[in-house]
Formats: C-alpha cells, structure tokens, sequence
C-alpha cells in the first residue's frame, strides 16, 4: 500500500484499496473460481495450505513451529475490542449536511456560513442499555450522534431521540446506568429497565420523573431510526465574529415524520427479526430511499433564559416549541452504507468535546461531565491516544500539531521539531496558533464559592413531565399508562412500585391511579412530596406527541402481502403499483420461499416464508391468497398469526373476499379498518387508507387488561 506517512488522513478509500489489495505484492494466481490473489500471512509470506495445520505425521501433534498457524490463532483471539460502556449497539452510516440558510449573523461555525454547501458527516444510531449483540426494539433511549467532518474540524453532536435525560449531573451517570443494565449478581435482563434495580434507583432520583415519561411513551420504540426525532439535548452557545452569544438547541426532524411500533409488536419483532433497524436503514439506504432530517435550531438569549420557568442548564427541561420555534437551516441526508462495520461503525468515536470556533458549551453539569467521559472512554475502547488517526475519526481537513508516537502512530510527521515555541522559521518550525483563526471559549463570567451543590431551579421535578403527559392524545396516554404497569409489573419488590406510584401522583392523579390500579396496588400511596410546587397551568405542547404530528403518508413504510397459488396476477400488481406511487416498498409473504404460481400461470418469488415474515415485520397488509390457499393457511398456525396480530396491532388490511375464511379463523371483527380489494381503485383507496399509519380505533377493543 501506498500509505507513507503524511500529515493527513489516511483517506477510506486508501484503506479499502490496502484490504482489498491483500495478496503477495499484489501477485495474483488462476483458481476454479478466477484469477485470485495469493493468500499471505499478515507477513506477506505466501500461503500453500489453509485448511490444515502442520503435523508430525497424519495423526501427529501440531507443530509449534507452524506460524501461519500461529498468527492465525493469535489474530483472530485479538479481534474484538471492549463494547462501549452504554450505547452498545449501534448502527453507523455517511452521508452529509447541506446548509440551506447562512447564519453568519449568529455563529461564526464554518459550517453555517455558506447556503447550499454540503458537510460531510456519519451518523450512529443506538439503544443504551443493551450489549452490542442485543436485539433492537428494546423499550430505550436511541442514540442519536453526529459526526460532521467541518472546514474547521470535526464537530460531534452526541444527541438521543429524547430532548431529556434520567440526571441533572454527571456524577449521577455510572449509578443511573447500573441500574439499568443486567443486575451483577445474575447477569440479566439483557437490555431492559423493566427490573427492581433501575426503578429503584428511578424511583429515589425524582429528577428522573420527566425523562420516566418519555421513556414510558411510543418515542422509546421506534418503528425505524428513518422516523424518529433527534436532540442536542443541551443548552449550546452559537458565537458570532463579533463575539456575541445565542443559547441554541439543536434538534433533528425526519422529513417521513414519526412513527413508533405497539409494545407487543416490539416484544415479538424482537424474537421474528433482533436487527429490524439495521436492517430497515440498511435496506432503505441500498434501494436509493435516502432518509432525511431537518436541523432545527431553537434560538434565544439571556433575556429569555432569565424569565424562563425552567433553568435552561437543566437536561431534565425541555424548551416547548411553541414558546421558542424550531428554526428549521439545513437538511441531513444518509446515503451510503459502511464498507466494513468494525473500522466505522465500531471504531467511530463520539465526543461531545469536539466543538468548532463559533459553537460552545454551556454550564450544564451533565455536558460538562461529558466533556470528560468521552474522551476517556474512547482511550480504553480505542487502546491509545492515536484513535483520531482511523480514517473514520480523523478530520477531513487539514490538521497539524506538535502530538506524537503511542500505540499504532501512523501519522508520522518529518522534521526535527516537535515542540514550540521554536526558532526554526518558515515551515520547518511547523504550526502555529492563530488568535484571529483558532477557537475562542466565550468569556462568559461565573463566580461563587466552591459547592457541592444544584441551581435551585432544577429542583422542579414535576411540572414539566405533567406537560408531556397531558399533551399526548387518547390514544398515547393509555399507552405510557400501560408501559408503566408492564415495567412495574416485572420489579418484584412492591415498595419500589408503590414508590413509583408516588411520583406519578404528582404528575397527574389520574395517571398514578391507573397506573396502582393495573398494578392492583393497593392502598394508594401518598404522593411523593414535591421539592418545589408543581406548575399545573403549564399549557399543552402538541409538539410532544406523535400523533399529533403524523405524516399522513405511508412513504417509506412496508407493505407486507400474503400470497398464496392462484393469487390474481392483475390485483397484486395493481397493489404494487399503489404502493409504488406511494413511495412504500412491497414484500411477498408465501407459503414457500420460491414463490407461487399466480393467476396467468407466472411464477411469483416470495421474499419471506410465512412463519419467517410474521405481520409485526410491515406497516400494514394485505391478504391476496385464493379460496384454496385460504383453505390451507387456515389451518397454518403462522398464517392465522399474521392475521390475528396485524388486527391487534391496529394495522390496516386488505383482503379479497377468497381471504375471508382465514380473517374468521384468525378471530377478526370486521371494522372500517379492514378494505376489500376487488379492482386498482381499491388498491389506490387502500394505500390512501395506510397514510394513517394505524387504525387506532380498534386498538381499545382489543386490549383489555
Ligand atoms: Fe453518553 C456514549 C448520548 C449522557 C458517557 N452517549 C453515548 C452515545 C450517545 C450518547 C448517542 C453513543 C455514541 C456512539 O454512537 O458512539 N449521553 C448521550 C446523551 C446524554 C448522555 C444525549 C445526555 C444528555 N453520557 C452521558 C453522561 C456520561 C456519558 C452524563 C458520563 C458522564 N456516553 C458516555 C460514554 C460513551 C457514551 C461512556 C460510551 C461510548 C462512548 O461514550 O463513546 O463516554
């Protein structure tokens, strides 16, 4: 490979061009299979045999002296690398920023001087609490953290797809996380709150109540990373040329709006397909469907911050949108794939330390202990100072300094010096600060004495979290009710329920008495007593809820069809031509893999087998099967499932009236939910119909308990 040693980053595709390069000196040899390269060892020592290790004679021991052996062992024994602490598992792809508004004014980032211009950036989604091999739709927190490669470094903003955290300072994170993850005595449960010790730790840290709520609501399970919100979480600074500050929150919009799955989807997506995110963003990706977001900035100054209810250093508050409008000044679009997982996704390193001249931290404690964390952590998951050297951490703009050596240095500067000041002139006393360039911290000024001690602001615990609760709809409400009392349901000891119960009463009444009659909690406990008076008035923000923000598109969804022989060739493309001009894709479940023989005698391929693609897996359904593939998949446990689940998790459904005895095995009421397909304007009605994304009002007929 060509690497020699520069100032520069190795770029990805010098990388890719070394991997795939591999071979002896790129010599290459005539197989069965084409003309290959040579295998070598990571020597470079050509290798005759790979299949069996060196003996003394055919039932001989193995010989030490076999180093192709060896370092074949040895290599593989090193391959893996410490999982990160949280935030485990994760799924990281490129793509870049485009600015569609200069904000010269307000910051002088240089990432947002000019309209039009494109940054590029990597993106990784995660769940928290899960290890790197957990299934997806655990009830979690998303990751939601950006890498944008600037003209002026690399700036990282490390957000969640919820605007709030469980703590208020940083001090709080290890035991916060303890309590999430597997209790150490027994090693489980594996990505999951629903245990004694995290709702005990929750239940003593009210501080937790709002970021609980959020937690407990659809935005914890989300139908893919396409449709899901993203925050900064934080109070930033935005710093002008002039030096003058603007309060910023960042916050990412999916431009295919919201979505989330229904909790028993979730439980069983997890067993019919562990990696349903990945895979949905990989497959969207691949197919050309390039998700996108809007970045929104909510803008506002030290006049505001001082007359605001909430401290703005306060993680645990939000900013309702509608006191400060989300400013909407560029887009996020995702559109290429990782080439190798390990070097990207897994070796890529957040830090919330990584800001640009023109962007600044604030004092809130919990951003400030980050500050910390992150670059430590990458130091033990990375194994030395030099992770910035991988070609997927590194800027993609000039750099120098005066940094050097350690593990795996592969950036090695020429030159006798390596210190300043120096008095070798021009470029052979290297770099040199610029005060008009380089990053200047906002002088802001702070006094007090030395405390162990919270702004008295952050001791509202309440009133906001009773703001998201009462801005959810109908239908959201009983959902957070009913994710309470299944997590609650799963912690053995009842004080910590009964514990729970009292910060719910102070939320709202009525959702602390649902959630102890679920639990069959009795007698009702006191409220906890609030630390500070609850603000009751606050006004609804129907920003906070996913309904109230729907799409009304079923772009970007799946439709899953269940076919059988003797489907009607004309109707199934006909459905397929809907949901085409919808922008949604289209997947064939069948009784057998290879497809049916449909109406006009053509073969069919089916993407799924039946009791591999239950209906969890799409966004609605449809039952094209003829009278007698009906006649079969009525007696097909998996089949009767697709059914009966789609109905139970509010999906809509077509069906051609051949189909009708399987709704009945599968136990279906009819209802306005459910469309009869007979020609393409059914198909068109249908698709139409999806745009709701579920037909809600069958979901109370069916849960009960
Ligand atoms: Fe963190 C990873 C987001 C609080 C310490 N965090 C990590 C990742 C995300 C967040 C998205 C994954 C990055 C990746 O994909 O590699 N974390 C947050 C948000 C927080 C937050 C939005 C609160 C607003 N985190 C937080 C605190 C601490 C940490 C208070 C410690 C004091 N977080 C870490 C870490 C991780 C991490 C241990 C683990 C792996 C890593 O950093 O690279 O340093």
């Amino acid at each position: 490979m060509a690497a020699k040693p520069t100032a520069t980053a190795l770029t990805e595709a010098q990388i890719v061009d070394a991997r795939i390069k591999r071979g002896a000196g790129g010599e290459t040899h005539q197989t069965a299979g084409g003309e290959v390269p040579v295998l070598t060892t990571q020597q470079g020592i050509p290798v005759s045999d790979d299949q069996n290790s060196l003996k003394l004679g055919a039932r001989g021991p193995t010989l030490l002296e076999d180093f192709h052996f060896r370092e074949k062992i040895f290599h593989f024994d090193h391959e893996r690398i410490p999982e990160r602490v949280v935030h485990a598992r994760g799924f990281g792809v490129h793509g870049f920023f485009e600015l569609t508004e200069s904000l010269s004014d307000i910051t002088r980032a240089d990432i947002f001087q000019r309209k039009g211009e494109r940054t590029p950036a990597f993106v990784r989604f995660s769940t928290v609490a899960g290890s790197k091999g957990s299934f997806d739709l655990a009830r979690d927190v998303r990751g939601f953290a950006v890498k944008l490669y600037t003209k002026e470094g690399n700036w990282d903003l490390v957000g969640n797809n919820i605007p709030v955290f469980f703590i208020q300072d940083a001090i709080k994170f290890p035991d916060v996380i303890h309590s999430v993850k597997p209790e150490p005595d027994r090693g489980f449960p594996q990505a999951q709150s629903a245990h004694d010790n995290f709702w005990d730790f929750v239940s003593l840290t009210p501080e937790s109540t709002h970021m609980l709520l959020w937690v407990m609501s659809d935005r914890a399970i989300p139908r893919s990373f396409r449709f899901m919100e993203g925050f900064g979480v934080h109070t930033f600074r935005l710093v002008n040329a002039a030096g003058k500050s603007t309060f910023v929150k960042f916050h990412w919009k999916p431009k295919l709006g919201m979505q989330s799955v229904v909790w028993n989807e979730a439980v069983k997506i997890n067993g019919a397909d562990p990696d349903f995110h990945r895979r949905d963003l990989w497959a969207a990706i691949q197919s050309g469907d390039f998700p996108e977001w809007e970045l929104g900035l909510q803008l506002f100054d030290e006049k505001f911050a001082d007359q605001f209810e909430f401290d703005i250093l306060d993680a645990t508050k939000i900013i309702p949108e509608e006191l400060v409008p989300v400013h909407r000044v560029g887009r996020l679009v995702l559109d290429r794939t990782v080439d190798n997982f390990f070097a990207e996704t897994e070796q890529v390193a957040f830090c919330t330390q990584n800001i640009v001249p023109g962007i600044d931290f604030t004092n809130d404690p919990l951003l400030q202990g980050r500050n910390f964390s992150y670059l430590d952590t990458q130091l033990k998951r990375l194994g030395g100072p030099n992770f910035t050297h991988l070609p997927i951490n590194a800027p993609k703009c000039p750099f120098a300094h005066f940094q050097q050596d350690g593990h795996m240095a592969f950036h090695n500067p020429k030159g006798r010096v390596n210190y300043e000041p120096n008095s070798w002139s021009g470029a052979a006393g290297g770099p040199r600060e610029s005060p008009e360039r380089g990053f200047t911290t906002y002088p802001a000024e702070d006094s007090g004495a030395k405390r162990r001690i919270r702004a008295e602001l952050f001791a509202d615990h309440y009133s906001q979290a009773r703001q998201f609760y009462l801005s959810q709809t109908a239908v959201e409400q009983p959902h957070i009710k009913n994710a309470f009392v299944f997590e609650l349901s799963k912690v053995e000891t009842p004080a910590i329920r009964a514990r729970v119960v009292s910060h719910l009463l102070n939320v709202d009444e009525a959702l602390g008495k649902l959630v102890a009659e679920g639990l069959g909690l009795e007698p009702l406990p006191q409220a906890a007593p609030p630390a500070r008076p609850i603000v009751t008035k606050l006004p609804k923000s129907p920003a906070l809820s996913i309904l109230e923000n729907g799409p009304n598109s079923f772009k970007g969804r799946k439709l899953g069809v269940l076919v059988s022989d003797g489907v009607d060739a004309g109707l199934l493309a006909a459905l397929r031509q809907a949901a085409g001009a919808e922008g949604a894709m289209v997947e064939l479940v069948a009784p057998k893999i290879g497809g049916v023989k449909a109406s006009d005698g053509s073969t069919i391929p089916a993407q799924q087998k039946v009791n591999g693609g239950p209906s969890v897996l799409y966004d609605a359904v449809a039952l094209l099967v003829s009278a007698e593939g009906a006649a079969l998949l009525a007696q097909e446990a998996t089949a009767k499932d697709f059914v009966s689940d789609a109905y139970a998790h509010a999906k809509f459904i077509a069906y051609v009236e051949t189909a009708r005895p399987l709704l009945e095995k599968a136990g279906v009421a009819m209802d306005s939910g459910i469309l009869g397909l007979r020609t393409a304007t059914d198909a068109n009605s249908f698709l139409a119909a999806c745009r709701k994304l579920r037909f809600w009002e069958r979901e109370a007929k069916v849960q009960v308990v």
